[in-house]
């Protein structure tokens, strides 16, 4: 079952605008603490500044929340447990005591109660040595799946990323920048690759994800570069991310383990500049996000 914060409840019955965000990023998964608690309350303070309604998606003693009401946050900030869409059910019919929702999760969630536009930092993609390993997030389908605007820093550094962008092609899903023609790499505003198509404010995306929805198409990735002040060296990141990719190997991590160690393992690798740059990206995310709510609610 889906419980609806009482604010986002009386948002979502006015059509003001909303925007959903996922709780991975926020748990002991995503940052360090108490990284993770500046960075929830940066993100909903963003949405706020916006104009908009944050709907925080997590589960908390077996009820999934769109909204969670802030004497709950501790729980949130607290799960190690990682929720994928596909475990979703497990957690409710099981009665799991917290869970912290992933991107797949958390454009499920939206939809599910009339939320079209979601924030996160970076969402999960094609993953290096995938011809090996089969290592797609489950992000990529969700996306595909859901009819919500998502809003990301592009996919995370340590991902494959052209082959991130051609399973975004192969699933429909168009991808879209941000006052940028290139896929930005998350913790840098650039990754070389281009992308055909891109807008320059939030009434073009918000435009764009109307009309999907009016075709009855799946979710839209917008990805807006990390600001400049914020941006790392590529450099040195690839070397972080090259070390931590080894580490991954050498301990035998797969699955859902994986983004969350190498997360981890960057903010070792830079002295925890990946740390403030997570939080820069995430915080301007959810900024835009809000700004796209409020003009899809204009309409
Ligand atoms: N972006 C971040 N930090 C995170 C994640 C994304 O800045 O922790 C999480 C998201 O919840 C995303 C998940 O959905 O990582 C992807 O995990 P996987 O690669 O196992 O699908
Ligand atoms: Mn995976």
């Amino acid at each position: 079952m889906i419980v609806v914060g009482d604010e986002v409840r009386t948002a979502i019955a006015a059509q003001e605008p909303v925007v959903a965000l996922e709780s991975t990023i926020f748990s002991t998964l995503g940052l360090p603490s108490p990284a993770n608690a500046e960075a929830l309350h940066l993100c909903l303070s963003a949405v706020r500044n916006a104009g908009a309604t944050p709907a925080l998606t997590a589960l908390v003693d077996g009820v999934i929340w769109a909204g969670v009401p802030e004497e709950l946050y501790e729980r949130v900030l607290g799960s190690s447990v990682k929720l994928a869409a596909r475990d979703l059910a497990i957690a409710t019919s099981q009665k799991f005591s917290s869970g912290a929702t992933t991107v797949s999760a958390s454009v499920a969630i939206a939809e599910q109660v009339g939320i079209e536009v979601f924030a996160t930092g970076g969402i999960g993609g094609v993953h290096r040595e995938s011809e090996i390993t089969a290592d797609v997030s489950a992000d990529l389908n969700a996306l595909a799946q859901h009819p919500v605007m998502a809003v990301s820093a592009g996919a995370k550094a340590f991902l494959d990323l052209p082959r991130t962008l051609e399973y975004l092609e192969t699933q429909s899903v168009p991808v879209i920048g941000w006052q940028t023609n290139e896929f930005p790499a998350f913790y840098t505003r650039t990754s070389g690759l281009q992308i055909s198509h891109r807008v320059e404010d939030a009434r073009e995306a918000a435009q764009l994800h109307l009309d999907r929805r009016g075709l009855g198409q799946g979710g839209t990735l917008l990805v807006v570069p990390i600001p400049s002040e914020a941006e790392l060296d590529s450099f040195e990141i690839d070397r972080a991310i090259e070390k931590s990719l080894a580490e991954v190997q050498e301990r035998g991590l797969v699955g859902p383990q994986v983004t969350p160690h190498v997360l981890a393992a960057v903010e070792k690798a830079t002295g925890g500049e990946s740390v403030a740059a997570n939080l820069a990206l995430a915080e301007h995310n959810a900024y835009i996000a809000g700004q796209v709510a409020v003009e899809i609610a204009a309409r």
